[in-house]
């Protein structure tokens, strides 16, 4: 292993953004005010490092813009028309009738009507799903959209941040799947337990990824009841491409850390370094990293029907854990952190943009909303698997089958499609995945706690991980390796998880970008702009306090490791602070030499669509800042000077009628 820091170092790199453009003028602004005000608060009397530096920026950036959108200044949702508003409000005034008659339900011991949701191997549990999923997909809302996609459409823009990386994760998912079942008219939501998958010797040949269930997992989905199935975008059919992200699917492991907690707080995020390993919501990643293809991106995952059986999955394990409480005597329906990201605060109006169902975060905690589903217990060997003819007992653990050999989709390119030596092979779901490019979807969910060294690498291309994702896998693997043990101490399981630490070097995967502004994706929307990255290499003893790296020497070393040639990224995103949109774009930097200096072309909003203001920042591959630096004029000289990176973007043409 090389390493390539031999001593500690800190990294200094600015950031010179160019002033002059074709197409838009760039102004330098000051922060806006609240947002300098979070920067101090936050930075109050804290010894700087790096490492939080970042967190602050991220922190402040997303309260700053929760708020914008909160006053109306940025607009988030998809182009949905008014019919589709008209037949979501009706859905949720339905179930919102169901919530009250149930919370009444405890005094006049009366019933609701209970959903019982069971594994999708179970029998007869997914027939009427799938009848309720086509007829939903088969039905308009409007033209251009019908009603399975109107409900996919919830899980997009701006709610998409108060529905993750956060406590409001579990209700506001658990408040979407009883939408679903609404519109199901009843009918409910089996779960996917992909433990049982997990534990097969190749869980890409489970029966689930056949046209009796799921369909294809390789490529376009052409086969089972989801066959060309599209987001909203014209032609942009769903696709997966099972195995091949480093994450492991559910496992018995993660299952077992997160039942060893007790508290709320202790289960959802944020948790950072070894605490990962008992996030729910970080296992909740991993069957969506691992489907790939839609599901590891948030903007379109719901879009594939595998995304709500496989969150009704993570609301059973949510489920178990509150009866759990309830025997500790912990009411679950109050048991709620105090320090929340925004959105996520227990009275924050659960955010279904652009629909604000009156029902708060801490209201969909409650015994009211639980009592509307009853969940089969997972299968086991003491339930004989639920009586699944799909699962099998093997070793003390429930086991999926695998898919008949001949599964029809193995047969378009002439050879199975999936397995170490057939996936070179190309088969007619592949091609077509492979033909249409990436998939406009925005960031992926954040790496889970456990990975899996029988995946294959991805050879569809689809988006890669964002850059902060890598860092954060990085915690989570060494926090993965810990709490594996911690949780078998627990239980003892005896199954054989298949986690391990895999190293792989994202020096030349590129970054996609989702060229979404404003709830619409075009590239039209967008113009860029030049951004000059100075890297400047000094050691520990500089004397700048702000950028003294503190993070252990060790972990320097596998975070922060290059592939051996010098070479390394740094990171240039804008971020729009009256628009919803962000573009992020890496440059590659010399770390050998001492100034290493690269350009980097940015996206921001193009004038034609309107004046903006928008911030630059910049990190390394280590996630240290850099300062940003603004050329200016000063006495008719051009200088680079320290900035806020904020900057404002006018037309030239305005510029030019202003100024003689
Ligand atoms: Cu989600």
């Amino acid at each position: 292993m090389a390493i390539v820091w031999t001593k500690a170092v800190s990294v200094f790199c600015l950031v010179l953004s160019l002033l002059k453009l074709s197409s838009a003028l760039l102004e330098p602004n000051p922060f806006p005010k609240t947002l300098k005000e979070c920067y101090d608060f936050r930075s109050y009397n804290m010894t700087p490092s790096d490492e939080v530096a970042l967190m602050i920026q991220n922190h402040c950036f997303k309260n700053y813009q929760y708020k914008q959108i909160a006053d109306g200044k940025i607009w988030t949702a998809p182009n949905i028309t008014q019919e589709g508003m008209n037949y979501i409000n009706s859905l949720f005034r339905k179930l919102f009738g169901e919530i009250v008659a149930s919370s009444k339900s405890k005094h006049q011991k009366r019933q609701a009507a209970v959903r019982f949701r069971r594994e999708v191997r179970s029998p007869g549990a997914f027939a009427p799903f799938v009848e309720c999923i086509r007829r939903l997909y088969n039905t308009q809302v409007s033209a251009n959209m019908n009603e399975y996609q109107a409900i996919a459409s919830l899980h997009t823009g701006q709610a998409l941040q108060s529905a993750h990386d956060g406590a409001a994760f579990l209700p506001w998912h658990r408040i979407y799947l009883l939408l679903l079942e609404t519109a199901c008219r009843g009918v409910p939501v089996p779960y996917w337990d992909s433990t049982v998958d997990h534990v097969m010797p190749d869980p890409t040949r489970s029966i689930v990824w056949s046209e009796q269930f799921f369909g294809n997992g390789d490529g376009q989905v052409l086969t089972g009841p989801f066959r060309n199935f599209q987001t909203t975008v014209p032609g942009d059919s769903i696709t997966r491409e099972i195995g091949t992200s480093r994450n492991a699917l559910f496992t018995k492991e993660g299952l077992a850390a997160v039942l060893s907690r007790t508290r709320y707080s202790e289960i959802v995020e944020p948790k950072r370094g070894r605490e990962y390993v008992y996030s729910l919501e970080g296992h909740h990643n991993g069957p969506h990293n691992w489907v790939g293809g839609h599901l590891p991106l948030p903007w379109v995952a719901a879009f594939d029907p595998v995304f709500f059986m496989h969150h009704a999955y993570v609301d059973a394990v949510w489920e178990v854990f509150r009866a759990q409480q309830i025997r500790n005597g912990i009411d679950p329906g109050r048991d709620y952190p105090l320090q929340n990201e925004p959105g996520h605060g227990p009275f924050d109006i659960i955010d279904f943009r652009p629909y604000f169902p009156p029902i708060r975060n801490i209201d969909a905690m409650s015994q009211a909303v639980a009592r509307l589903v009853r969940y089969e217990p997972f299968p086991s060997c003491q339930n004989n698997c639920n009586s699944s003819p799909h699962l099998t007992c093997v070793g003390g653990v429930c086991m999926s089958r695998a898919r008949p050999a001949a599964s029809p989709i193995e047969s378009f390119g002439g050879a199975a499609a999936f397995g170490p030596s057939a996936q070179d092979v190309p088969s007619q779901s592949r091609v077509l995945a492979q033909a249409r490019g990436p998939i406009p979807g925005g960031e992926r969910f954040r790496s889970s706690p456990f990975m899996d060294t029988r995946n294959r690498p991805n050879t569809i291309g689809n988006a890669p991980v964002a850059p902060e994702l890598e860092a954060a896998s990085f915690q989570a693997r060494t926090a993965g390796m810990r709490s594996k043990r911690d949780a078998s101490k627990i239980l003892h399981y005896n199954v054989s998880s298949n986690a391990h630490v895999q190293s792989v070097s994202s020096l030349e995967r590129s970054y996609t970008n989702t060229f979404i502004m404003d709830g619409v994706i075009d590239v039209k929307r967008w113009v860029y702009v030049p951004v000059r990255v100075v890297y400047n290499r000094t050691n520990a003893n500089g004397n700048d306090p702000t950028f003294k790296a503190n993070i252990l020497k060790e972990n320097l070393n596998e975070m922060c490791r290059a592939v051996g040639s010098g070479a390394s990224k740094v990171y240039v995103a804008s971020n729009g602070l009256d628009y919803f949109g962000t573009y992020k774009e890496f440059a590659i930097i010399d770390e050998r030499q001492p100034i290493s200096e690269t350009t980097a072309a940015v996206g921001i909003k193009n004038p034609d669509y309107g004046a903006g203001e928008v911030m630059f920042s910049a990190y390394d591959s280590c996630g240290r800042p850099c300062r940003p630096f603004c050329l200016t004029s000063i006495q008719g000289k051009q200088k680079y000077r320290p900035c806020s990176g904020v900057f404002k973007i006018s037309s030239a043409e305005l510029q030019r009628c202003v100024c003689p």
